[in-house]
């Protein structure tokens, strides 16, 4: 039930690397797209593509059926559209910068103060990503505008995924899986440092690393979810216990090679904190409670 897109007219504000990206993928389907960015200079490129240039944000917006904006932070979203809320009017308008939950209900309060329909977006790819089948992008807010646009901005990602009305979603798993992101790189780089400690290369021990999240810690994730939101903490596999000595052993062993163990001490004191409050015999799932209630 989605409109069809060939004629569909986007306005892309913010041209810094992903509203290039996002602007480019537009023109390479074929979509009339106009384009504006605080530094002119930004918007050559594609209007030697193109794209239609615009002079200010009023211009830019005011023929769109779907504005896309796409700035640093939610600060510079508010500074380029507040005083051009006349001409968004009446048109949906996409938000597609990194912002926090709470940011984004706010515009969405702003969006609806001022009658625009509003969709809250986070991108979970990098530029070169945007246009292709694995591109994930998560928008929320209104779901006529989603499914009125959802073929034009499937051009943006193979991956779209609507996660219903609520605006602060998006943003709100973009953050989840971004400590993720954070956390793994965190791992494989001490990892890297204790096994280059004796010379082993990044690259030899790729492999290991790769095989390692994709058998181990990838099949953890069903069980961890299912703890989780069971509260059921129980376990016949391994026990706080027994990762309390494992991450002690861990720390032990990077002193002795040489390698800073700071990126670990964090998970090391919140396991310490949960087997001393006795829960030592439950699941490494049981830590959530520990964040959840940080300061009993
Ligand atoms: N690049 C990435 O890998 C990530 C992937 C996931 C999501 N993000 C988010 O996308 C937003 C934009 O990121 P970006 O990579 O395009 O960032 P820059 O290349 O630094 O471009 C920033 C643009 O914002 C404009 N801008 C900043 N402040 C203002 C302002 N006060 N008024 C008007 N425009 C402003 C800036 O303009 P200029 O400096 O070129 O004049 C750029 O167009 C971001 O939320 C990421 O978290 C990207």
């Amino acid at each position: 039930n989605t409109a069809p897109t060939a004629g569909t007219a986007v306005t892309v504000i913010g041209l810094g690397m992903m509203g290039t990206a996002l602007a480019d993928a537009f023109l390479g389907q074929g979509h009339p797209t106009t384009v504006w960015n605080r530094s002119p200079h930004k918007a050559e490129q594609l209007t030697a593509r193109g794209a239609t240039g615009a002079a200010t944000v009023g211009e830019a917006v005011s023929d769109a059926a779907l504005v896309i904006v796409c700035l640093s932070n939610d600060e510079a979203v508010h500074q380029v559209l507040e005083p051009e809320t006349e001409n968004l009017k009446g048109r949906v308008l996409v938000n597609l910068t990194s912002s926090t939950p709470e940011e984004a209900r706010d515009t969405a309060a702003w969006a609806a103060r001022h009658g625009i329909e509003y969709l809250d977006g986070a991108i979970m790819a990098i530029p070169p990503l945007v246009g292709q089948p694995q591109a994930l992008i998560f928008y929320g807010g209104s779901s006529r505008a989603y499914s009125d646009h959802e073929q034009t901005l499937r051009v943006l990602g193979g991956a779209t995924t609507f996660l219903g009305e609520d605006t602060g979603l998006p943003s709100l798993y973009d953050v989840a899986l971004l400590g993720i992101l954070w956390a793994t790189v965190a791992g494989n780089i001490h990892a890297l440092a204790l096994v280059g400690s004796e010379g082993v290369t990044a690259e030899a021990f790729l492999p290991y690393a790769t095989g390692w999240l994709n058998h181990v810690a990838v099949p953890f994730l069903p069980r961890l979810a299912e703890e989780v939101d069971q509260k059921q903490y129980a376990t016949e596999i391994s026990t706080l216990n027994v990762n309390r000595e494992a991450i002690a052993h861990l720390v032990s062993a990077s002193h002795s090679q040489g390698v800073s163990p700071e990126l670990l001490l964090p998970v090391q004191a919140l396991i310490e904190r949960r087997v001393a409050r006795g829960h030592g015999s439950d699941s490494l799932s049981s830590l959530i409670e520990e964040l959840r209630d940080p300061a009993t």
